[in-house]
């Protein structure tokens, strides 16, 4: 590995002698490397090498097109401060396509991520960072992108897929899991609402992040800002319940997302206030009635998504995700499945703090 990672450094001309490498674990898509290399002057510096899943991103360079454009944007209103830079080939590319993948090479940041957290501060931060993200991209024009996966959070195209592949049963894992296919169905109009409600044009799309999972904002390492959102793959036109109902599903389950304890997954109403507080603080003058009053649910839709997401690529032989042992999605089904449960039985808490805080940040 250590000499791919040495050629692939090459071909982004830094020829620097690499010296060491780490693979960072948290995406489930993706291969991330941390490539540490020294100067002939003795100087220390590290990028982040990744390999792009190509069964996922069936057209990568749609992808890197996409996060040029959107960076672009972004540099433009907010200036040069910390951001993710692409270096570039010879050919003036940002990518390298070769038999053996799809590589890209960029900046490594100096910074704290956070996988789960209690800390209320970084979670509004969170919230106020993809707030942002999503209201500096307001007057993007979504035509300028590239779709790079189709109907990536059409929530109803995900039950119709997940419902053919139980009834294709390939791997014959069905019998398996049909309490869960059960209950997946038995929500499945409540899970499809803001694809329905967009589809009858009540809900405006957007430019979307589409995985505002809390790893993907980079936090100060003193003083717990937030400095960059990362992880552009996914920014497409979209709703903004995506966003925010993603973000909840991940930083406010009481534990990890593929927990297997997962009798334990529910939404603790302090991070959900926390993260609420800061999109709402970006975004509350903004947002529609119709997308306010959407938002709380969102979590909902989110959610029960992933677990339809999760359990469907268990019924596959788990093609997708990678996994850590043979029953990871379903782990991971199980747990969104618990904390969709809990997020129903929350709905009204929720909705009512939404409220309260869209009262805050508008102004009368
Ligand atoms: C994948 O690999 P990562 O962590 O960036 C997935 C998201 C899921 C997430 C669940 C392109 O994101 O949609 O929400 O796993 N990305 C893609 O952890 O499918
Ligand atoms: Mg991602």
């Amino acid at each position: 590995m250590l000499q791919k990672l040495t050629q692939v450094c090459h071909i982004f001309r830094i020829m620097d002698t690499v010296v060491s490498y780490e693979e960072l674990k948290t995406g489930n898509i993706n291969r991330t490397y941390k490539v540490n290399t020294v100067k002939a002057d003795g100087a220390e510096k590290s990028y982040i090498v990744q390999k792009v899943n190509t069964y996922v991103f069936k057209n990568p360079i749609w992808v890197m097109e996409n996060i040029d454009r959107v960076t672009e944007h972004i540099r433009k209103k907010k200036g040069d401060q910390v951001a993710l830079y692409f270096h570039h080939t010879a050919e003036g590319k940002t990518y390298m396509f070769e038999d053996d993948g799809f590589w890209r090479l960029f900046n490594y940041v100096e910074s704290d991520t956070y996988n789960t957290t209690a800390d209320l501060e970084v979670v509004r931060n969170a919230g106020e960072a993809f707030g942002e993200f999503q209201m500096m991209l307001a007057d993007f024009d979504a035509s300028e992108l590239f779709e790079t996966i189709p109907g990536f959070h059409n929530t109803r195209k995900r039950y119709e897929t997940f419902e053919a592949d139980v009834k294709a049963n390939p791997c014959g894992m069905v019998a398996e899991v049909q309490e869960e296919v059960d209950w997946l169905l038995s929500v499945k109009d409540r899970a499809c609402k803001l694809i329905d409600l967009y589809e009858e044009g009540k809900l405006p799309l957007r430019v979307t992040h589409n995985d505002t999972k809390i790893n993907n904002v980079l936090f100060d390492k003193q003083k717990k800002s937030a400095l960059v959102v990362i992880d552009l793959d996914t920014v497409m036109p979209g709703l903004v319940g995506n966003d925010f109902g993603d973000a909840i599903r991940f930083a406010g389950n009481f534990v990890a997302e593929d927990c297997p304890e997962y009798e334990k997954a529910g939404v603790d109403l302090a991070v959900f206030e926390a993260f609420a507080d800061g999109f709402l603080k970006r975004t509350a003058e903004t947002l529609t009635e119709e997308e306010i009053r959407w938002l709380a649910h969102s979590s909902f839709v989110l959610t029960t998504e992933q677990a339809v997401r999760f359990l469907g690529d268990y019924i596959l032989g788990s093609p997708y995700y990678k996994i850590n042992y043979p029953k990871h999605n379903l782990d991971r089904a199980r747990c969104q499945i618990a904390l969709a449960k809990d997020l129903l039985a929350k709905m009204d808490e929720m909705e009512r703090i939404v409220a309260e805080c869209v009262n805050i940040y508008r102004k009368k």
